[in-house]
């Protein structure tokens, strides 16, 4: 796939229309990219020139024209204050370092033919740290801190807990979930002979039981494994790979954050309604005790009710009151057994608007995400009853790599190796020990909507780290704005094979974004919790200049989304502004939920999409403009061009196709209504899911009577 990227680069880059309706994925991802001028750098290049600070500077490899003299070249380079570094005859290329800013006139000189970046290449002889497959195509390792004595210093999430409603947490070694941080020791406190020594300690807390069982280990494995996604380090594999080249590696995305082990599901991998209540309200009691700043269900039951009504989705919502960001699987409910997308699958409680609810990518193994599709299994929206517009966002959780439950692992063990501290410490002080933790377990592949989510938690981990004044709201809408629209749907919704709404409905916001929403929460002001409506949340910098927030992925220039404008109070103008609704030409403010711009969602999440999904498309970048120049009206923000969006609106709503589900705003029914799943149908399928993934045929479902009093409606 790498192969043929800078030939599907260059196509696009000729000729975007007609890459948009006729290329292969490949090409979709650079199509919507920003608009070019000259098609001689790499995206990644031009999305820094274009952000680029005063006085930074880019390392670039510069290939010259065919046939260019090296001295005109070489004058041509400088020209624009770049200072010539290497000059590789035979290989027809120059390097660089070129003022960040300038690198959009360099490419448009005659002699330049190609400008790419001078990318970091890693040996594979030293500790292989942050590579694992969720670490590189979340944009992980792109902010994680590399090496422990690094990690002791923070960036990893450190100090932020998470919460785990699973089925237990047994670490397979030590190593997995430890923690580093540097002590530093002074002789007799004059401050003399003192040092500093990196010592290990272990991020899991006490666990709590909830099943009756009265263990706490993890005999079904599921919780682990959540576990290694949100914040194992993955060092057992880190260390068999730094022996053997090439060898995949295993680590989480937030290797620094504290893990909470809340027991609610048995051996069996089976809990209750009212276990998983109890545990969250024991979350909630001990928030402080353990700063759990962030709570993860990979768990769900039947949606039977009205989010209004269900006790699972009152207790989540009253967490998320108390300031914990709940993160939520959607479900694995997303086909039938003949492999028919069915909708309707999201469960309780991801089917609260309060929480973040995750759906699964199949990332084809691929760390780079042109070839990105949300996971077969994966649960669709809407959800049943109250018809919210779900998932939220979707990350990696097709064949997702992480620590195996030390009940299974045959190697696992807990030894710590205990040695004399710092060269001065151990000389002075006998008492003076570091501990390095024995990494021996091993890893499991296993593939749900379950093990996507704690890549969202340990994410908000980070971003929480980055930033602790800011609400799970503010959380929630960083996540949604910064991830990827796939370039797949993208695509799909282009050629008219896939309507906004299935798209909205299929990937949310679109894919998990660890890098970009990093770096939004540590731009944000760090009195956030404080900031009233009408405030900016950015103060010294906007949301497109924050540096690195269009960083590739792999390679791949990953475009600013600018499709969701509004979430929970925070429109995505320049400077990220809290407003107390979103308000409608028609008069209607909706405050909660979330605003796209090409639809809206009423105040209980029900999206809207207008009819004409071609005018649609056209006003999308005009109400995105508009938001962005930030239009405050009274107590929200209106789109200028959004009369036409209403006035749609309001037609769409009119002319629904069947009389029975009147009142239904959604876009296009016909693609989705005859699909929605009965909750009734047989679950047996979700084992399977976690162990095959893809390949996984359920065996029954069925579909859900429009009559049906759970079927969506508003
Ligand atoms: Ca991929």
């Amino acid at each position: 796939m790498r192969k043929i990227f800078p030939l599907a680069l260059m196509f696009a880059l000729l000729c975007p229309c007609a890459a948009v309706l006729t290329s292969p994925p490949a090409a979709q991802a650079q199509a919507h990219a920003a608009p070019r001028k000259t098609g001689k750098l790499t995206n990644a290049l031009r999305a820094r020139a274009r952000a680029a600070q005063k006085g930074e500077r880019t390392r670039v490899i510069v290939s010259l024209a065919r046939g260019a003299d090296a001295e005109t070249s070489r004058r041509s380079l400088q020209s624009t204050g770049a200072h010539v570094r290497q000059q590789l005859d035979e290989l027809g290329v120059m390097v660089a370092d070129v003022p960040t800013n300038q690198l959009e006139t360099l490419a448009t000189h005659n002699e330049v033919s190609w400008l790419s970046e001078d990318a970091e290449v890693r040996s594979l002889t030293t500790t292989p740290d942050n590579t694992s497959h969720v670490e590189v195509t979340t944009g992980a390792s792109l902010i994680l801190p590399s090496g422990n004595n690094n990690e002791a210093q923070g960036g990893a999430g450190n100090g932020v807990g998470i919460a785990l409603l699973d089925s237990g947490l047994n670490p397979p070694d030590t190593a997995e979930f430890a923690g580093y941080k540097l002590q530093s020791s002074s002789l007799l406190g004059t401050g003399l002979l003192g040092s500093t020594t990196l010592t290990s300690y272990n991020r899991v807390s006490t666990p709590v039981d909830f099943t009756g069982e009265n263990r706490t280990d993890d005999p079904y494995g599921h919780g682990t494994h959540t576990a290694g996604v949100a914040a194992g380090t993955g060092q057992s594999s880190e260390d068999y790979a730094a022996q053997h080249a090439g060898a995949p590696t295993y680590g989480g995305v937030a290797t620094g954050a504290n893990l909470v082990s809340v027991r609610v599901l048995n051996s069996q991998g089976v809990g209750t309604v009212s276990n998983v209540i109890a545990g969250i309200n024991w979350v909630i009691q001990n928030k402080s005790k353990y700063n759990i700043r962030v709570m993860n269900l990979s768990l769900g039951t039947s949606v039977t009710q009205s989010y209004k009504t269900d006790p699972l989705c009152q207790a989540v919502g009253r967490a998320v009151d108390a300031g914990i960001v709940v993160v939520v699987a959607a479900g694995n409910w997303g086909k039938d057994s003949n492999g028919n997308t069915i909708y309707g699958g999201i469960l309780s409680p991801a089917n609260s608007p309060k929480v973040i609810t995750v759906g699964a990518v199949n990332t084809q193994q691929t760390d780079w995400r042109n070839d990105d599709v949300v996971a077969s299994y994966s649960s669709r929206g809407p959800t049943l009853v109250d018809g919210i517009v779900k998932p939220d966002l979707v990350a990696p959780g097709n064949r997702t790599g992480a620590a195996e439950t030390a009940n299974t692992s045959p190697t696992a063990s807990n030894q710590t190796n205990t040695s004399g501290g710092g060269l001065i410490g151990g000389l002075l002080f006998s008492n003076s020990t570091s501990t390095t933790p024995v990494a021996t377990g091993t890893y499991q592949i296993l593939s749900g909507t379950s093990f996507a989510a704690p890549a969202v938690a340990g994410t908000a981990a980070l971003m929480l780290e980055a930033n602790p004044s800011l609400t799970p709201q503010m959380v929630k809408a960083v996540l949604m704005r910064t991830a990827e629209r796939l370039p797949i749907y993208e695509a799909l919704v282009m050629n008219g094979q896939m309507t906004s709404y299935e798209r909205l409905i299929t990937e949310g916001a679109g894919e998990l974004n660890t890098n970009a929403a990093k770096l939004v929460a540590q731009a944000i002001r760090k009195d956030a919790n404080r900031a009233v409506i009408g405030d900016y949340l950015l103060k010294s910098t906007t949301y497109s200049k924050i540096a690195g927030i269009t960083a590739p992925i792999a390679g791949q220039a990953i475009p600013l989304n600018n499709g969701v404008v509004w979430v929970e109070g925070v429109a995505f103008n320049d400077h990220l502004q809290l407003t107390s609704g979103y308000l409608l030409t028609n008069g209607q403010v909706i405050n909660d939920g979330f605003a796209v711009a090409d639809g809206y969602m009423l105040w209980d999440g029900t999206y809207v999409c207008p009819n004409g999904i071609t005018i649609a498309s056209g006003i999308t970048i005009a109400s995105g403009i508009t938001i962005a120049s930030g239009i405050t009206i009274a107590s929200g923000i209106t789109i200028a061009s959004g009369i036409t969006i209403a006035s749609t609106y309001i037609s769409a709503d009119g002319t629904l196709s069947t009389g029975n589900i009147s009142g239904l705003s959604f876009d296009n029914q016909d693609a989705w209504a005859a699909n929605m799943i009965d909750p009734a149908s047989n679950t047996t399928s979700e084992e399977q899911v976690m162990i095959q993934g893809e390949q996984v045929v359920p065996l029954n479902v069925w579909r859900l009577s429009m009559t049906s009093p759970l079927f969506p409606h508003r």
